[in-house]
């Protein structure tokens, strides 16, 4: 072989280790994360965390809303300033720091008041909400910003949202349930390198998603998430065990973006074990 040939073949299983890395490892934190256990989210594999509960408000100021006892909503920022509170921001940022597995922190919002915003006072950068959205990424030092829209899917604001958000440093990924053909438009329009993870539900009103159909589909790395065991809907509830079977076999079928759950709350909640499922998505996933 000559250094030419020898070249090519590298080249190609380069591009093929990076087209094919399957190495996404998603954890929801539905649990307010000053009350959730940081070390064991930090420590077994995760690479994704996905902060639930974020919420914008007409005035393009943005709220931190509790699902959890004894806590309370948080409002993030004021006019283009972070209040939240230099608590809530060391421990936001600490996910991607010191010994952690940790390497994207995204906030997860609905769609609420989004066409209005972008109707008025539109989606230039000197906004509120995207003076308030660049705030918040610095304090916490976010890289992503997670578009949970179940309810509105108008296409013309949240193009606009989603190119803003870019704009501002931020990847845009979509969480869908449904309405794939809705979202093939949104990726298409927004394009893969913006809108670049597909984390999609496998659970409850998605119980019946093929992740390997939706990645043909949103042409975007697909991340199939599946509910751990909860009292909520235990029938979508899956072990570690069930947990990965399913992982195997889509993965089997098709490279995917990589895995992972909704939600830690339900882990702490039950008793489960972070390193159980923790090592089945290290061990499908890499
Ligand atoms: C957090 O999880 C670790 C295991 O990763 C465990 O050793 C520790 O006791 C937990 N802390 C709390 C407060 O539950
Ligand atoms: C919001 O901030 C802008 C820019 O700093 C300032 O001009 C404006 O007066 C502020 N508005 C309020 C209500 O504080
Ligand atoms: C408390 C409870 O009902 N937990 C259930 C959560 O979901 C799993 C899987 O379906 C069930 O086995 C649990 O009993």
């Amino acid at each position: 072989m000559n250094l030419l040939t020898i070249l090519i073949i590298f080249l190609t299983l380069l591009l093929h280790h990076t087209l094919a890395a399957s190495d996404i490892r998603a954890l929801y934190l539905f649990k307010d994360v000053m009350k959730s256990n940081t070390s064991a989210i930090q420590t077994n594999s995760f690479t994704h965390l996905i902060i639930f509960g974020v919420g914008i408000l007409a005035d393009g100021n943005i709220m931190y809303y509790s699902n959890t006892a004894g806590s309370s909503d948080v409002q993030l920022t004021r006019n283009g300033t972070y209040i939240g509170g230099d608590a809530l921001a060391a421990k936001v940022r600490s996910f991607k720091t010191g010994s952690t597995s940790v390497k994207r922190v995204e906030i997860c919002t609905n769609s609420n008041n989004i066409a209005a915003l972008m109707q008025s006072p539109g989606s230039g950068t000197n906004t509120p909400l995207a003076r308030n959205l660049a705030v918040l990424k610095t304090a916490w030092n976010l890289d992503a910003v997670n578009n949970n829209d179940e309810a509105i899917y108008d296409k013309a604001s949240t193009v606009l949202f989603g190119r803003m958000v870019g704009s501002l440093g931020y990847k845009y990924s979509l969480v869908p349930y449904t309405r794939q053909v809705y979202w093939v438009d949104i990726v298409k329009t927004l394009g893969t390198s913006l809108m670049d993870i597909a984390y999609l539900q496998c659970y409850d009103g998605g119980a019946g998603n093929d992740p390997v159909a939706w990645q043909n589909a949103l042409g975007v790395k697909v991340v199939p998430l599946l509910w751990v065991t909860n009292d909520s809907k235990p029938v979508y509830g899956q072990t570690p065990a069930q947990a990965k079977t399913k992982f195997t076999t889509w993965q089997g079928r098709s490279a995917l973006g990589g895995g992972g759950y909704w939600n830690e709350y339900d882990i702490e909640k039950m008793g489960l074990s972070y390193a159980e499922y923790g090592s089945v998505l290290a061990n499908v996933f890499r």
